[in-house]
């Protein structure tokens, strides 16, 4: 079993996020907030269903997916297109390829010294987030 994504995360970087949402077609005066924002992740993991919460004091996103099973994605308040997404394990990485309007899109999630890292790809972009714990117990 990989090392455990669960539990409550808050970042502590945030690398090339203006340039990931730059081709999303995000607009500057939302990308301007959006880089400001100081994200947060509670990822639950019940049976082989994974909940991921992505919350800020501005908007939250919440997404809810079976490992390896194709799902429905709506970024609503995010860029809002649909996708066909689907995660997988790939050794310790959790890796989510999202389909859709823009090419070479989705994200990867690992555990690296007790530390949250999620990359957020999209058509050469790539931004690069570290998360800490905050969780009560682990
Ligand atoms: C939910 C807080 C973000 C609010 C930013 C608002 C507007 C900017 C619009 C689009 C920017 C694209 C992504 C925002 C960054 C983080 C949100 C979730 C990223 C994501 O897909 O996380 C995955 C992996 O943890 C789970 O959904």
């Amino acid at each position: 079993m990989p090392a455990s994504l669960s539990g409550k995360w808050e970042m502590i970087s945030n690398v090339n996020f203006d340039d990931y949402m730059i081709v999303l077609g995000i607009s500057a005066s939302l990308r301007k907030i959006a880089t400001k924002l100081n994200l947060k992740k509670t990822i639950e993991r019940q049976g082989d269903q994974f909940i991921i919460k992505t919350t800020s004091t501005f908007r939250n996103y919440t997404v809810t997916f079976k490992v390896g099973q194709e799902f429905n994605e709506f970024t609503k308040g995010l860029d809002n297109r649909h996708l066909k997404s689907l995660v997988r394990w790939e050794g310790n990485k959790l890796i989510c390829e999202q389909t859709g309007e823009k090419k070479n899109r989705g994200w990867t999630h690992w555990i690296e010294d007790d530390k949250l890292h999620l990359e957020l790809f999209c058509e050469g972009q790539v931004c690069k987030q570290v998360y800490k714990n905050v969780s009560k117990t682990r």
